[in-house]
């Protein structure tokens, strides 16, 4: 199993080198910001460059598992779909093949002959890379290959990774938008359960160096089955701004009872107005908007904050599995929010937690796989039930039971 998690580890820093090469080799970041007017959609290419980038990724990603590990491969879904058509009508499946020579004449169909960018992205799909972690070889687990499904975003925050700033300056900690916020998130599951059991996020975009302008990254790992959990950061939650992070606040001694309990949050941009209201009264000052839901579910997993909460339903399976399984690695989670404000906690029941196998029922397109109660991420079951009183309490009745 650790060869499973170490095969991921490898080619999500395949997929992050990919990512970095897009935005800093001129010949490809000029195809992934070049702006097309409404009509003139697809009409150059086969395929806009950033849904090639994200579908190359996958690919990359599939070939790579299925080489390793024959018949994981059908297992592994994302987003996109590797066929295309071109101005000639032709139908292309987007692949790696044997040779980066093959690969490039196989990319400038879907870009029409443009030759000098074909060529840079296949010499980069086809470099060879190495992600070790020694953490990992002490690690030794068996968890049959046939029931693993695995979830792949490709590139998590889209937007950010074509528009997004270099200079963003982090609050607290966390970047509100940014190259930061993007992430490439792969997710293992258990075919039967639903349960995630391995999550990888590598975020290729973590520190510049001015010099050079090339980009540093940092990937996470967790892996949690059977009573086994280990992760990529088994050290003490870091403290932000000199203070201890809010997730000490559980623990209150009594001189502090009195003392409101403050938690912090991570949130959407998009957040509705009722629930922003109540997290105020619950979090004060200390709520973040960030881009990307694997930016946000991140914040969670270092630390920076206690809670990442959305109530809509525009996050999907593959945006939440990786950090779900390392979320369970450290204790933690991630629930479902409708199930949550509508479950009745003296009862003791288990918790909501989001499943990765089965498909929404009576609805079509991606939505079959959108997580539809909204979600909550968390770190301490504690912490999550103390968080989840206090916003039941604050919120209207009306939108606790809708
Ligand atoms: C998006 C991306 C968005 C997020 C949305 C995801 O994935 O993470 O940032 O919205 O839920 O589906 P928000 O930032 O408001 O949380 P992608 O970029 O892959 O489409
Ligand atoms: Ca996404």
């Amino acid at each position: 199993m650790s060869d499973i998690l170490r095969a991921l580890l490898c080619v999500s820093e395949k997929a992050a080198n990919i990512a970095r090469a897009c935005r800093q080799q001129e010949a490809l970041f000029q195809l992934l910001i070049e702006e097309k007017k409404e009509g003139e959609k697809n009409k150059k290419f086969a395929v806009d460059f950033k849904t090639l980038a994200d579908v190359l990724v996958q690919e990359v990603i599939k070939q790579y598992m299925e080489t390793r590990f024959p018949g994981l491969g059908k297992n592994i879904s994302g987003e996109e779909s590797n066929e295309f058509t071109n101005d000639l009508g032709e139908k292309i499946t987007l692949r790696l093949c044997s040779t980066a020579e093959e690969t490039g004449e196989l990319l400038s169909k879907v870009l029409n002959g443009n030759k000098l960018a074909s060529e840079a992205l296949a010499r980069v799909l086809h470099q060879d890379v190495s992600l070790a972690d020694p953490t990992l070889d002490s690690v030794e687990i068996n968890i049959s290959q046939d029931i693993l499904g695995i979830w792949v975003d490709p590139i998590d925050s889209t937007y950010q990774y074509i528009k997004g700033s270099a200079n963003v300056k982090p609050n607290h900690g966390i970047f509100p938008c940014g190259l930061q916020c993007v992430t490439i998130l792969i997710g293992v599951y258990d075919i039967q359960t639903g349960l995630p059991l391995i999550g990888v996020i590598n975020q290729p975009f973590v520190s510049q160096d001015l010099n050079t302008l090339r980009w540093k990254g940092q990937c996470y790992w967790g892996l949690s089955y059977m009573g086994t959990n280990i992760h990529s950061l088994q050290l003490p939650i870091p403290k932000r701004n000199g203070t201890e992070t809010s997730s000490r606040l559980t623990q209150n001694t009594n001189s502090e009872s009195e003392v409101p309990r403050c938690f912090s949050a991570v949130i959407s941009t998009s957040e509705k107005e009722n629930i922003k209201t109540a997290l105020s009264r619950v979090c004060g000052s200390s709520i973040f908007p960030a881009a990307g839901a694997g930016y946000k579910s991140l914040c969670v997993v270092q630390g920076l904050v206690d809670i990442y909460i959305f109530s809509e339903d525009t996050t999907f399976k593959w945006d939440t599995c990786a950090a779900h399984a390392i979320l369970r690695s450290m204790g933690g989670g991630m629930v479902d929010l409708k199930a949550c404000l509508e479950r009745n906690p003296d009862t003791g029941l288990d918790l909501p937690q989001l499943l990765y196998h089965a498909e929404n029922k009576d609805v079509t397109g991606v939505d079959r796989w959108c997580n539809k109660g909204g979600l909550i991420a968390y770190r301490s079951r504690k912490q999550l039930e103390m968080f989840l009183s206090l916003l039941i309490q604050n919120l209207a009745p009306a939108d606790v039971n809708t």
